[in-house]
């Protein structure tokens, strides 16, 4: 007997449904970042034929190389959103600032974050990359969005969630009813639910970080690390080393498979004790998709959901997968980094600015 046939937009109608006042609009913002997911497939399928491959020749406000492939999916993201008067803003990780809905256009109650394409410098080499996003609710009076739309902690977050264009393309996202994995069928162009439900396993099978930067690691996380690949005794059942450079494909089998994915902040350069990770633009959002699984994100220090943003690429630490073992980096870190923890805090507790 074939089993239920679910897309993704019957799999939204259906979330919907448990809230009695919604509108739609939020329905109907979902059904186009799943449109966006599968145009932006189309062009990574085929990168390697088409002449979107390669860099162009412009940088992120992070002085990184764009490829046109993040342009591309950027546009499509923005060009899909722009028009429809359910935003209010828009902000991305390859904008320097908030992007407006133009004047021409209504506004709607929501603002939308996105990294239209995480893991892109992957793209020329065929690895897999992602699309992450994330929708806050619209907090400010005006008509227009502003920066307190967007500076909004994880906590509040009305959705999120990814697209993996890998082997096959998958878009798993959550509304705070858990969360749910949807696989694209391109003979029809439908993301077919499944994954229903998705729960991170117990026992953790991996972990992933990248061990070239071990020199610069503070003392606690190199004993976390070790403790991971059961060195040292009491550690862990070793766990086995998985890292791909696509933060978006390694969140994603660890969240399959059980295990934990981190970036750490260290004291290379004692003034950006912060790490790599964007606070807005990729932690929130996979912070938000673990804890719906059951599993926890932490900066090392605490909640990534709890942290109040201060600026729009605000940077974090971070340690993303099943609790027990993220809570073992938070203890690590307590008991061997306390100048690591006495240089991040100020950063981490910086009051809102502009930029
Ligand atoms: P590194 C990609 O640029 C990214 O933001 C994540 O997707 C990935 O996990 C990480 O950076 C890779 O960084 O320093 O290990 O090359």
């Amino acid at each position: 007997m074939q089993p239920k046939i679910t897309t993704i937009e019957r799999h939204i109608l259906e979330q919907q449904k448990r809230y009695p006042n919604a509108t739609g609009e939020f329905t109907s913002l979902l059904y186009d970042l799943a449109l966006a997911a599968k145009l932006i497939a189309r062009e990574t399928t085929r990168a390697g034929l088409a002449e979107i491959i390669g860099t162009a020749d412009t940088a992120n406000v992070y002085g990184e190389q764009q490829q046109k492939l993040d342009l591309f999916a950027d546009e499509i993201i923005y060009k899909m959103n722009d028009h429809t008067e359910r935003l209010c803003a828009m902000a991305s990780e390859e904008h320097d600032e908030l992007i407006p809905i133009p004047p021409r256009f209504g506004t709607g109650k929501y603002v939308l974050l996105y990294d239209p394409l995480d893991g892109s410098s992957n793209i020329d080499v065929n690895v897999s990359v992602g699309t992450i996003f994330a929708i806050h609710r619209k907090i400010s009076t005006g008509p227009r969005g502003t920066l307190d739309d967007v500076l909004q902690p994880g906590r509040r977050l009305v959705a999120a969630g990814y697209i993996v264009y890998g082997s096959s393309t998958m878009m798993v996202y959550s509304t705070g009813q858990g969360v749910h994995g949807f696989t694209l069928d391109p003979g029809v162009g439908e993301f077919l639910l499944s994954h229903d439900d998705i729960r991170i396993p117990s026992p953790p099978k991996y972990y992933s970080t990248n061990q070239g930067n071990e020199k610069y690691w503070t003392h606690g996380v190199r004993r976390f690390t070790r403790w991971l690949q059961g060195i040292d005794g009491e550690g862990h059942r070793p766990l086995s080393h998985r890292y791909i450079g696509s933060m978006v494909s390694d969140f994603h089998r660890n969240l399959l498979r059980g295990g934990v994915f981190y970036y750490p902040g260290d004291m290379q350069d004692p003034e950006k004790p912060y790490g790599k990770m964007r606070l807005l633009f990729e932690a929130q959002a996979l912070a938000f998709l673990v804890e719906q699984a059951g599993g926890y994100a932490s900066d090392g220090v605490g909640p990534v959901l709890d942290i109040e943003p201060h600026t729009l690429h605000q940077r974090v630490p971070l340690f993303l997968g099943n609790r027990e073992l993220v809570e073992q980096a938070e203890t690590f870190i307590r008991q061997h980094d306390q100048e690591w923890i006495d240089a991040y805090l100020p950063y981490r507790n910086r009051q809102k600015t502009a930029v």
